[in-house]
């Protein structure tokens, strides 16, 4: 008989273990849960932050080329100029949306905001090197590197985009002509951002003609 009850209490221990480590199993696991969806909303919140941020620096964009004279319809009349050839009757609107898609890649919104920034610096004379604000300010023939930042940019959009670049650069059109010469007074350091419009442009024209051949 007492046997038979020390077997019962040691199944009934046992049972009580089994409950136990079942609990424990489903806290742990509701706890991973826990984890995981955490860092879904963690992902998700990082997300729409960076979306966030990018429309940010998007206007950001926008407002620092108006600051330096250039809106958004210039640029578009620009590439419109650049797709004359193969849509004659096509309107600077139907442009725009182009333009606004090129000023919102990252990449594109980092040269914006750094050719500015040094357009912006040589004009107040607050580079600590003096001899290269004097070659900014010149718009030296030789100074290549305000081009090689608007190859950064044509380069996303391929080659049709770097072609249209060197056509509208040696065209010097609409904005961009009006850009250099305004660059030509003193005081006024424009060596930069004729390049980065032109590149907006050339980019916009490209992204144009790629969809409309799809
Ligand atoms: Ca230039």
């Amino acid at each position: 008989m007492q046997d038979a009850n020390c077997k019962k209490y040691r199944f009934n221990r046992l049972i009580s273990y089994f409950w136990l480590i079942c609990k424990i199993i489903v806290f742990l696991n509701a706890l991973s849960l826990h984890i995981y969806v955490g860092k879904i909303i963690d992902g998700i919140s990082i997300k729409l932050k960076e979306v966030f941020k990018m429309e940010d620096y998007s206007k950001r964009c926008i407002d620092l080329l108006k600051e330096r004279g250039v809106t958004l319809d210039d640029i578009a009349e620009c590439a419109r100029f650049l797709q004359a050839d193969y849509h004659v009757d096509l309107a600077k609107e139907e442009l725009l949306e182009s333009v606004r898609s090129v000023i919102s890649k990252r990449e594109v919104q980092y040269a914006i905001m750094t050719a500015i920034e040094l357009d912006k610096l040589a004009e107040q004379g607050k580079m600590n090197d003096k001899e290269l604000e004097n070659i900014l300010m010149r718009d030296e023939g030789l100074y290549g590197v305000d081009e090689v930042i608007a190859y950064g940019i044509c380069n996303i959009y391929g080659s049709i985009a770097l072609t249209n670049f060197g056509f509208i650069d040696k065209k010097k059109y609409g904005v961009i002509a009006k850009l250099n010469e305004s660059g030509k007074n003193s005081g006024v350091c424009n060596t930069f951002i004729d390049d980065i419009v032109g590149a907006i442009a050339a980019s916009a024209a490209s992204r144009f003609a790629h969809r409309w051949i799809r």
